[in-house]
């Protein structure tokens, strides 16, 4: 397990180089040029600079989060080639910094969406928080109103910018099924992959956050068998996943070391964390630990455990403690006690292991 951080860039984050170094087996950072719009590709000298800043603090960069698909490629738009074109550029320039995985979603519209992101654990914490009728009743655009009218309260996909052509582009969804968005994303896969083999990079979707249709909008990575079915979209060792157990883990269905299992070839990039699920759909993130959440984090990283995982973790959201003023579900305190768990639960494995083959050596 090859332990990563995500970090934003200097000024976009309040969490520092300095700190992430410092955060025990923390090796690299997961990153992106967040100010470049979905679509176009990624100049290579901005690419360097960013490779430079890192490295000056003993951190890699091996890992991207997100290379963001344009919508008209989820949409399956005519125009959807140039911006082909331009993510196979993109990842031909990261192939030459040295980038191993790229992880990126396939998810219309949005990415994650909560309906509180400082909503209280009994601790006095905060955390993101999402509120199942909440969403259900709601008329997205309202929402997007809301949210915009809070500068706190920005998640990613909800930009200003976007937000202006919200209503365009539900239009646009109303007539995609469930089954033209698969084809969308083999038509993008078919043509990406190869090149992300011919650079040495895998592919790593993330799951879909919730993993359940909102607003009326299709989403189709959502649990085991539709994971499965990504895989074998094309079936390369390139075309991988980005399993979050988050994201999976809100759906009581899924069980996420059970795909940890199924799966564990297929998966270069690992996020983990916890959530707690109520009777009524609702969930909150919570620390990382096993018995704060539904989430069996303990069996999960077994199963990597057993599997031979050499493939990069982070800790995906962290709670807000110690009054730390950051990023929503980004701060440092959090995802560093989360890290410091996980390597708990690895290094006892670890050692078991060995234990036993000296064991039977002796
Ligand atoms: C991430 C996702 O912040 C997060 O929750 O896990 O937003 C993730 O970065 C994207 O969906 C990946 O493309
Ligand atoms: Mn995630």
């Amino acid at each position: 397990m090859r332990m990563v951080f995500r970090w934003y860039g200097e000024g976009n984050d309040t969490v520092t180089l300095k700190q992430i170094r410092q955060i025990p087996g923390v090796e690299g950072v997961v990153w992106a040029l967040h100010d470049l719009p979905a679509g176009e590709e990624w100049p290579m000298e901005r690419i360097l600079s960013f490779k430079g800043q890192v490295e000056k603090y003993g951190l890699h960069i091996e890992v991207v989060e997100s290379v963001n698909v344009h919508e008209d490629i989820k949409l399956g738009r005519p125009t959807r080639d140039q911006y082909i074109e331009n993510y196979k550029r993109t990842i031909e320039n990261l192939g030459k910094v040295g980038v191993k995985v790229i992880c990126y979603n396939f998810m219309p519209v949005f990415d994650w969406i909560r309906t509180d992101l400082h909503k209280e654990l009994e601790d006095g914490s905060t955390a993101l928080f999402y509120e199942k009728a909440k969403v259900a009743d709601m008329d997205p655009i309202e929402l997007v109103r809301n949210i915009a009218d809070n500068p706190d309260f920005t998640m990613p996909g909800w930009e200003p910018e976007r937000l202006q052509r919200l209503t365009e582009l539900f239009a646009a969804y109303e007539d995609v099924t469930e089954e033209d968005l698969w084809d969308h994303l083999q038509y993008f896969l078919e043509q990406v992959i190869p090149i992300a083999e011919q650079n040495g990079i895998q592919m790593a979707i993330h799951p879909d956050d919730p993993p359940w249709s909102i607003f009326g909008l299709p989403r189709i990575m959502t649990n085991k068998a539709n994971i499965g079915r990504l895989l074998k979209l094309v079936d390369n060792p390139y075309n991988g996943v980005t399993l979050c157990s988050g994201s999976l883990g809100v759906n009581p269905d899924n069980n996420v070391a059970e795909m940890v299992r199924e799966f564990a070839d297929r998966i270069p990039f690992a996020h983990i964390r916890n959530v707690r699920l109520y009777e009524n759909g609702d969930f909150i993130e919570t620390s990382h630990r096993a018995c704060d959440g539904s989430v069996d984090i303990c069996d999960m990283v077994k199963a990597y455990h057993e599997n031979g995982f050499t493939g990069y973790a982070r800790p995906d959201h962290g709670r807000h403690i110690w009054d730390e003023q950051c990023r929503p579900g980004y701060g440092l305190y959090d995802r560093a006690l989360g890290i410091m768990y996980l390597w708990g639960i690895w290094d006892s494995l670890e050692r078991e292991r060995r234990g036993k083959r000296y064991a039977a050596h002796s």
